[in-house]
This record gives structure tokens, C-alpha cells and sequence, in this order.
């Protein structure tokens, strides 16, 4: 019987009384606490009909019972999709019927609106609340504290993970359970964690960055958490003397710098400062040592792959660099037209293979067989080269996608939506250089002769519609769009235009 994911990540650290998470109210949970807790959820999922291989979607706010019903998932074999806790009920209604999820935990503030959702997809619902109340933890209350794990197989789905597509419907990423611990062995063992590691961990927890990089890698190497519940400055400032090691999206560290409490002296004891998601601008990798001493480590990956490139824990980080495919990632660069390895130096797409690399969409064959060759390399849709000392650089992207914040934002899906308001005879959404944000969203629109459009109006729409990270920062009404001889939208023109909208 065995269960790799919850075998290597969880189960070994059984009866270890030593430190897991440290709250931010100064309290400890242990190891064993945390997995008798996940341990009294495996048996309340199983008490609620679940079996291994079915979904269970959960939008609940990061807190100890919400890691311990990821680690419920892998020790009952269920499938754990995590849910962004900004979406709304009409984006969560796609997810809950495209994946079929048979357990929907959400908060009692969002039950309202969802119980007609899971009632229409006979999915059951129960409430999982920040404060660790809810409907779900008194059905646990009372079970046993001791869950036989489910024996499952290394290529058995361990999770799903949705990413939004060019062309507006989200597809969900099928992670194995082999895929989710090679990587986290690898990226453990490249950056050198062990258990005396303490990372400051305020990532949200329901995307790959903050779950499978961050948590899986603490979790392998039997290290601790400063489990805090968002980027809170005072926060990171407090704790930082605390912890040994640091993962964020570039936005962390932009902010970081700008308090004046960040200090050569608050950062002295810390080993490692990890950075991905988004690019790191290399002017905030040289600002970061010259304020600290420290070079943040920058590192590639997606949703799709888990982590692809770091930069070398003693080597040279370089700046502006994502570092080297990872011990057993094989990477390429090829011309995106014949799909040819193109020469050192030459920008391509990259391309990426390994036992990192998921398994395909959920449901979705075609969409799995664009972009994962049969040879098993993945077409990340990043543009890049690789340096004659065989740095990895990403240069920008073959796929029409915003990064703001580390999150991912597909002009489709918006511009489908602002498409439909009466009125619009067309629109465009881009991605403009944002100080905070690194990019941030531009709506553009174009009435239809003698139409007069009310951005505040189209906006009240689009706040129902979508997630507030999604919705533009701006909207603009314009007399038509810039086009070719072709008669194609030109959004990198409209890019130009519009470069200083937030600076
Ligand atoms: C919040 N807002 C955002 C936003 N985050 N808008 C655009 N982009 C974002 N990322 C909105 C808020 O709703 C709010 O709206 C306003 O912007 C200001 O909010 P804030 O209080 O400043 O935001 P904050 O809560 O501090 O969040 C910012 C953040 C957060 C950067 C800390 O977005 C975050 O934690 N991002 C990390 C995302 C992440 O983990 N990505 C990893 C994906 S995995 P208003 O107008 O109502 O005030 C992946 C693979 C890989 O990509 O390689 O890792
Ligand atoms: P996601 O789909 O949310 O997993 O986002 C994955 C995308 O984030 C990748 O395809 C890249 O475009 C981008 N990304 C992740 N890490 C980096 C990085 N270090 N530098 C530049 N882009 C990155």
C-alpha cells in the first residue's frame, strides 16, 4: 500500500511534535496536530461519499484547516482543486461543473450564492470559515484521528489547477501525484531546505506558487511555516527575524523596498530570498542587494509544469535571468512556425519536458494535444532564448496574457464580456506597465455609430462577472482602433499609446 504524495510530503512527519505552522497570533502547530486534523477530514470527505479520484473544490481563505484539507485530499486519494477566494458565482459555476467536483467547501459568507450552483451540479456543500468554524469542521469533530491512507498510484491525479486560455474558457490542469513530488524533491533539494527552514510563507495557497512550490518544498524537507493569511507588511517585518528563507511574486519585493524597516539588518540571518510568477525587473534584483546584500533567486515555471529554470543557489543569480532547467527538466527553445530547436542566443518558444510536466486538460483532448506534444515536450507559450553560458531568459510571451501581481488575466475572457454590453461595437484589453502590479489591466472600447457608452455602467457588469483582480484599472472609450493593412487590431500599438497610464 502505498501513497507517494501523502506517504513523502505528509505522512512521515507523523508523531513529530515539532513545529509546522507558526500563526500570526504566536501560535504553534505541530506536525502531528496538523495531521490529526487532515486525518479527521479524510474521514468527513469519506463520510460525505467521496472517493479516491473524485474532485473536491474548495474557495476558502488560507489558514491551517485549508492546507489540512489538501492534505485530507492526497491521504483519501481525492483530486483537491483549489479556487481562487476572488471569484465570483458565475466564475465559480464553470468550475464546479467542469470539473464535476462532488465536495464544494466554501465560506458561509459565500454559501449563499453557491447553493444553487452545487444543487444544479449535485455537488454537496459545506462551509469551511477563515476562523476555522464552518459546517465541514463540525462534521470532522468527531471522527477518528487516525485515516488509513488510500493506497494510490504515482501517475494517479492528485490535483487540478485551472488556468484561463487565449480563448476565454478556463481549462483545468491535471497534476499527478508524481508530478507534484519530483518537483518539490527537486526544487528542495536545489535550494538547499531542511528542516531547521522556516519560510515566511504569504503567498495565497490555492495556485501553484504558494502550494506546490512553497508548501510542498517546506513540507519534503520537514521545515516550518510563518503561515500568515496575505502580504501584510507589518507583518513580514515582524516575522521576518524569525524565518530563514522568503518565496514571492515580484510584487513582494517591490513593496518590500519600499519600507524603510527593510533593512541590511532585519535580512542579515536569512538564507534565501526566492522570486517567480512574473518577471523580475532587473533593476529590482539590483536595488534588493544593494539594500540588503542578498541576490533573490529568480525561478521559472507554470501551472502546467510546476517549477521549469532556477538560478543556482552558489552560482551567479543573474539579473533579469530565470537560471537553468532543473536536474531532470529538459529544455529547448524552438521556431514556434516548424517547432525546430533554434540556434543558442536565437529567440523561440520554450519548450519543456520532464516528469514535472502535468498531464493534460481535464476533458479537454484537443486543447491537451495543441500544446503537449506527443514526445511529451509542453509549448509553454513563453518566448525566450538560452545565453552561451546557458541562462535562460524569457523576453515575452506567445500568448495574449496580463501578469498582474503574479496573478494571470486573459484579455479574452474580458473582452468577451465587454463585447456583449449594449452598445459596444468592439473592444480590446491590454496589459500596461503598472509600478505596483508590474502589469495592469486597460479596457478599450469603441461604440457603435451613435451609441454612448458608460464606463461606470460597464464596469458595475464586469464586477458581477469577474474576480476584482481581473477587472480593468481602467476603462476608455475610444473613436477606433489602430489596425494593419490587414485590417488586424494592433494592441501593440494600443500597448504604446497607452505605456503611461499608471506611472
Ligand atoms: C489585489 N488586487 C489586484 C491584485 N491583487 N489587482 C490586480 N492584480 C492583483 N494581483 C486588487 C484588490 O482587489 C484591490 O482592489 C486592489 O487591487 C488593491 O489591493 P491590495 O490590498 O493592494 O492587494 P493585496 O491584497 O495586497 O494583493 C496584492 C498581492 C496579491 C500582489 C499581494 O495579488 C498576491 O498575493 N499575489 C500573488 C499571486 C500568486 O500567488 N501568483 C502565483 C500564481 S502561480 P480594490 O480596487 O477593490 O481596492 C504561477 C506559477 C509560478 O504563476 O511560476 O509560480
Ligand atoms: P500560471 O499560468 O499562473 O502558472 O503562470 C505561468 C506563467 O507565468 C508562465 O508561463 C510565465 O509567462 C510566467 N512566469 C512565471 N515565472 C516567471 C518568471 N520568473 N519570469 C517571467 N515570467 C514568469
Amino acid at each position: 500500500m502505498a501513497n507517494l504524495l501523502y506517504d513523502t510530503l505528509f505522512g512521515r512527519h507523523a508523531g513529530k511534535i515539532t513545529p509546522f505552522l507558526h500563526l500570526p497570533d504566536g501560535s504553534t502547530l505541530t506536525h502531528d496536530a496538523f495531521l490529526r486534523m487532515a486525518s479527521r477530514y479524510a474521514h468527513a470527505m469519506t463520510a460525505l461519499g467521496l472517493i479516491a479520484g473524485d474532485r473536491l473544490a474548495a474557495q476558502i481563505e488560507k489558514s491551517p484547516e485549508a492546507l489540512a484539507v489538501y492534505a485530507a485530499c492526497a491521504q483519501s486519494g481525492v483530486i483537491f482543486l483549489p479556487l481562487n477566494t476572488g471569484y465570483t458565482a458565475s466564475e465559480l459555476d464553470y468550475f464546479i461543473g467542469n470539473s464535476g467536483a462532488k465536495l464544494v467547501l466554501a465560506t458561509d459568507r459565500a454559501a449563499a450564492a453557491l447553493t444553487p450552483i452545487a444543487a444544479a451540479y449535485g455537488s454537496t456543500l459545506r462551509t469551511l470559515n477563515p476562523d476555522g468554524t464552518g459546517s465541514f469542521p463540525e462534521l470532522a469533530k468527531t471522527q477518528s484521528e487516525a485515516f488509513e491512507t488510500v493506497s494510490r498510484a504515482p501517475d494517479d491525479l492528485a490535483a487540478f489547477l485551472y488556468t484561463s486560455g487565449t480563448t476565454g474558457r478556463s481549462k483545468g490542469a491535471m497534476l499527478t501525484q508524481a508530478n507534484l513530488v519530483s518537483n518539490a524533491q527537486t526544487l528542495a533539494d536545489y535550494w538547499r531546505f531542511t528542516d531547521a527552514d522556516v519560510l515566511l510563507h504569504a503567498l495565497p495557497i490555492f495556485h501553484t506558487h504558494g502550494l506546490f512550490v512553497a508548501s510542498n518544498v517546506t513540507l519534503i524537507a520537514g521545515g516550518s511555516m510563518i503561515f500568515l493569511p496575505k502580504l501584510d507588511m507589518d507583518q513580514m517585518i515582524g516575522f521576518m527575524p524569525q524565518a530563514t528563507t522568503m518565496m514571492g511574486v515580484p510584487t513582494f519585493y517591490t513593496r518590500l523596498l519600499d519600507d524603510a524597516r527593510f533593512t541590511a539588518e532585519l535580512t542579515a540571518h536569512m538564507r534565501l530570498f526566492v522570486s517567480g510568477s512574473a518577471p523580475l525587473l532587473a533593476e529590482t534584483h539590483v536595488r534588493f542587494e544593494e539594500r540588503t546584500g542578498h541576490r533573490i533567486l529568480e525561478r521559472y515555471g507554470m501551472t502546467e509544469t510546476n517549477m521549469n529554470t532556477s538560478n543556482p543557489y552558489d552560482g551567479e543569480r543573474r539579473a533579469g535571468t530565470v537560471g537553468f532547467p532543473l536536474p531532470g527538466v529538459e529544455l529547448k527553445v524552438t521556431d514556434p512556425a516548424t517547432g525546430d530547436t533554434v540556434p543558442d542566443g536565437e529567440i523561440g518558444q520554450i519548450e519543456v519536458r520532464g516528469p514535472n510536466v502535468f498531464k493534460g486538460y481535464w476533458q479537454m483532448p484537443e486543447k491537451t494535444a495543441e500544446e503537449l506534444r506527443a514526445d511529451g515536450f509542453f509549448i509553454t507559450g513563453d518566448l525566450g532564448l538560452i545565453d552561451a553560458d546557458g541562462y535562460v531568459t524569457i523576453v515575452g510571451r506567445n500568448k495574449d496574457l496580463i501578469i498582474s501581481g503574479g496573478y494571470n488575466i486573459y484579455p479574452k475572457e474580458i473582452e468577451l464580456i465587454l463585447d456583449d454590453q449594449p452598445g459596444v461595437m468592439e473592444s480590446a484589453v491590454i496589459g500596461v506597465p503598472h509600478p505596483d502590479f508590474g502589469e495592469s489591466v486597460v479596457g478599450l472600447l469603441v461604440a457603435e455609430p451613435n451609441a454612448t457608452l458608460s464606463t461606470e455602467v460597464i464596469m458595475a457588469v464586469l464586477g458581477e462577472q469577474l474576480a476584482r483582480f481581473k477587472q480593468p484599472k481602467k476603462l476608455v472609450v475610444m473613436p477606433e482602433f489602430p489596425r494593419n493593412t490587414m485590417g488586424k487590431l494592433q494592441k501593440n500599438i494600443l500597448r504604446d499609446q497607452f505605456a503611461d497610464t499608471f506611472s
